[in-house]
């Protein structure tokens, strides 16, 4: 196949250049081809991508958008493809590597150099002697961890992370291991992630999870689309919101960026579409909030729905709001009326920073709707006030009825492939009393019943010499949270740091006192256990929940699954008087029946994934039962908040004050750096810019195009600064700011969280600006000059 455009190899500069394409087409080909080309990888694995979401194949790593019915055709997905070439790299980074390298050396390369290495290819232990990682046998790896967490004082002196790539089948081994060794101490990416969602849906709905399945986007007419950017996040979503808008289905963003792959999307399942370089116009309009604008805007709509309906009312017309189900299914309406009637259209205006007649226009949408599905991503989720905007958009679809009916519903979009699925079974470090009295009668003992630490309290924990040891089953702790300089004084404060994982990254460098780099498998690769080839299983963001089979020869002969890794980790501590940990290892379908005994919906568990596509584990939600306290769905009163550390900030600063949001590029799984371009946002050969308005630019005395320094603004005392930032004139709201996540992680402080839900706040970061102390930019042209070299 030739591509129509054949800049393919060329090195690339760094340059900012408005991007004019629709998403997907021909420009995500060639990005396909050039990933293919840079990870190296054999020829035979191509056949892999083939197979990713197939009903014989493996689910792939790269989010938690579902398929459908495991489509019969390849479904393409760019991203999809960027994992998985990831994944299948022919490079390799063997202990000749770390021989080669010092842990000071590596430090000194970029985590896009570091992910550049390859494929780990055996366990790993850190020589502080040599200042070198060096090989460790299996046993040798295990007795070490057992040795470390048989030392405790407590349990609760470990910690044990879970990024939510996690088979179910790993991660509830995985907590049945730390139950039975005795904490609830469970940071998980989820924390940084969804967890305003998980934590505020059940106080509205009584489950924190989604309502919808794909089957409700070929019914809804209407969809409003909150913080979340799937032509980068969940390029598959863009398919099915093509059928949304080819069907005549008003789509609206909301969102402080009119993100570009928004617009248009030319879908390379649709050959007709790429060859006459058509598109399909995505999203009619654009709603377009201050960073942090959503409560209030949401709010905003809800009292006009109100408006709405009194009119009707008075105009004998039919009632804007669905009545019947607010008195069949929902408590506490008059009160959250009341509060609605009672709020000032000021401040929804002011602290919104949407002009009131976009309120009105995006209330008319919604009430036109007959069926309404809300998405929403990080843009809902990484505020002070995330627990309360999640739940007022759940309020304002209960006002119309829009949950538990077809084509309409909540739906979450959530980002690890696996991360809702390890939640349903237990990686919670606030488990339920229900939960843990199940798997103390299933597997014969007693949970300890404290709530145990979640990411922000670990690290918290860790510089109060409350946790000496660290376990990491995947994830980069160590650069995915916030407050870096002070997460690596926690992390390099830890009697042990152990590491379950792919590749190389920033968190095995910034280690504990003994350490530990256990290699494992991929999704994508063959499981053979004795002989027999394994499958897992995930839940996707709709509670399908399927079976996965990898199919590429492993990586190395000395890699471990991550079932075989934490049931020999268990075994070495507790021993298998109780649980035999390694005939689980050998069988994964006796995990799921274990699961099955424990987990609600898991019934027959082994035989339901027999069925093509998986099955869906029910939502309660969903068929209008509520799980909560009054057995109905629930109004929450919540006024908009006059005094978050933004506003505090502002009140010193004035409009120097910016609000910084986080966000990824198009170049980047979280923490794991493909490239260094953004190409919907114009950004080509660099990573560290910083997206301004051009009035807020004038306005603080610089131009576009200089560098400056970011430091945070906080109550503590302590200096946080991201310094050597490209500003770039950016079509954001006044008083916003916009860059890339994880370099502005040291930014965000340890204490500033979801209320609620404990979240950092990694999307709104009150900030200064200063003129650049180092206008060269060191930092940037090693970045730009480390991808050149990795292509060339
Ligand atoms: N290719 C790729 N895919 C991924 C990932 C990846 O890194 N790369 N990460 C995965 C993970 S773990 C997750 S959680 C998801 C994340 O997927 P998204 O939820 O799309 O995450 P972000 O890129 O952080 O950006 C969210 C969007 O929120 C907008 N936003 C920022 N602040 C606000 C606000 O105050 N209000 C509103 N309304 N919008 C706002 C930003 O402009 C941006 O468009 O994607 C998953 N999929
Ligand atoms: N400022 C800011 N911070 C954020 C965010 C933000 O928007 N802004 N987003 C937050 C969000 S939504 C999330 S989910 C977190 C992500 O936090 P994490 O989940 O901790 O980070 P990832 O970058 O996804 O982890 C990537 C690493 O996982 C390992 N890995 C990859 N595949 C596998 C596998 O199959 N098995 C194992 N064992 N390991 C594997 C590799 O070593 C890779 O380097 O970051 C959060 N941090
Ligand atoms: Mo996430």
């Amino acid at each position: 196949m030739r591509l129509p455009d054949d800049t393919v190899m060329k090195k690339p500069e760094a340059r900012i250049e408005p991007y004019t394409h629709p998403a997907a087409g021909w420009g995500a080909l060639k990005y396909v081809a050039l990933n293919l080309l840079k990870e190296k990888v054999a020829g035979g694995n191509y056949r892999t991508l083939l197979a990713q979401n197939q009903p014989n194949g493996f689910d792939c790593p790269g989010c938690a958008w579902p398929d459908r019915e495991h489509a019969s055709t390849f479904e393409f997905c760019e991203n999809g493809v960027k994992a998985v070439a990831a994944e299948a790299t022919s490079k390799r980074a063997t202990p000749a590597l770390f021989e080669q390298f010092t842990v000071a050396d590596l430090m000194t390369q970029s985590d896009f150099e570091l992910e550049q290495h390859g494929r780990l290819t055996d366990p790993l232990v850190y020589d502080a002697t040599r200042d070198r990682y060096v090989p460790i046998s299996w046993d040798d790896a295990f007795e070490l961890i057992a040795r470390h967490l048989k030392q405790l004082d407590d349990p609760d002196r470990a910690a044990f992370y879970t990024s939510g790539r996690a088979s179910n089948e790993a991660a509830f081994l995985y907590q049945l291991f730390v139950r039975m060794y005795g904490t609830n101490n469970f940071p998980d990416c989820s924390n940084m992630c969804h967890e305003a969602t998980s934590r505020g849906l059940p106080h509205t709905v009584g489950v924190g999870k989604g309502t919808v399945t794909l089957d409700d986007f070929e019914h809804a007419d209407t969809l409003l689309l909150f913080g979340q950017n799937p032509a980068t996040n969940h390029p598959r979503m863009l398919g099915e919101l093509r059928e949304c808008a080819k069907r005549g289905a008003t789509i609206v963003s909301i969102n402080p960026l009119k993100e570009r792959g928004l617009e248009r999307f030319a879908s390379p399942q649709h050959p007709v579409e790429m060859i006459t370089m058509g598109s399909t116009k995505i999203s009619s309009v654009f709603i377009r909030p201050k960073v942090g604008g959503d409560f209030a805007l949401i709010k905003g709509v809800a009292k006009r729905v109100i408006e709405l309906d009194d009119e009707a009312i008075a105009s004998n017309l039919e009632r804007v709001l669905d009545v019947g189900f607010i008195a069949e299914h929902t408590v506490g309406f008059d009160s959250f009326a009341d509060d609605l009637r009672a709020e000032s259209w000021d401040a929804i205006v002011a602290e919104s920073g949407v002009p009131f007649e976009e309120v009105l226009k995006l209330a008319d949408i919604y009430v036109k709707g007959r069926a309404v599905i809300s998405t929403w991503g990080m843009g809902l989720t990484q505020h002070k006030n995330s627990v309360p905007t999640v739940q007022i958009l759940s309020n304002l679809m209960m006002m119309r009825g829009n949950i538990g009916r077809r084509g309409a519903g909540l739906c979450p979009v959530r980002g690890h492939s696996n991360v809702q699925g390890d939640r349903t079974v237990g990686i919670e470090e606030q488990p339920t009393q229900e939960f843990l009295g199940r798997l103390g009668e299933v597997y014969d003992f007693e949970p300890p019943r404290e709530h145990g630490l979640d990411v922000v309290n670990t690290i918290q924990a860790m510089l109060d010499g409350k946790v000496k040891v660290f376990i990491g089953l995947g994830g980069n702790f160590s650069i995915a949270t916030p407050d870096t300089p002070r997460t690596w004084e926690a992390m390099r404060a830890c009697a042990l740091t152990v590491h379950i994982t792919t590749k190389l990254n920033r968190s095995h460098l910034v280690h504990g006192h003994d350490a530990l780099i256990l290699p494992t498998l991929g999704r994508t690769e063959i499981d053979l256990q004795k002989g027999v080839a394994q499958g897992v299983s995930v839940e996707d963001s709709m509670s399908m929940v399927h079976i996965s089979y990898g199919m590429n020869k492993p990586a190395s002969e000395n890699l471990l699954s991550e079932i075989a890794i934490v049931a020999r980790m268990a075994h070495a501590t507790l021993g298998s008087a109780k649980v035999d940990w390694l005939a689980h290892a050998d069988d994964y379908a006796l995990i799921r029946d274990g699961i099955a005994k424990v987990i609600e919906g898991f019934t027959d568990y082994n035989e339901r994934l027999k069925q093509p596509g998986g099955f869906h584990l029910g939502v309660a939600s969903r068929d209008r039962i509520w799980n909560t306290p009054s057995r109905k769905a629930q109004f929450i009163v919540h006024a908009i908040s006059f005094d978050t550390p933004i506003h505090r900030a502002r009140a010193l600063y004035g409009e120097r004050l910016m609000t910084l949001m986080t966000t990824r590029s198009h170049d980047q799984y979280n923490t794991t750096i493909y490239g260094l371009d953004d190409r919907y946002r114009g950004v080509y050969g660099q990573r560290r810019v910083l997206f301004a308005n051009r009035d807020d630019i004038a306005m603080l005395g610089f131009k576009a195009g200089e560098r400056v320094d970011i430091t945070s603004v906080w109550d503590d005392g302590i200096e946080r600064r991201a310094d050597s930032f490209l500003l770039v004139e950016y079509d954001i709201p006044r008083g916003c700011l916009g860059a890339y996540y994880p370099e502005t992680n040291p930014l965000v402080p340890l204490s500033s969280v979801a209320d609620g839900a404990g979240t950092p706040t990694s999307k709104s970061i009150p900030v200064l600006l200063t003129a650049c102390g180092d206008a060269t930019s060191q930092q940037a042209l090693q970045e730009t000059s480390q991808y050149e070299a990795a292509l060339a």
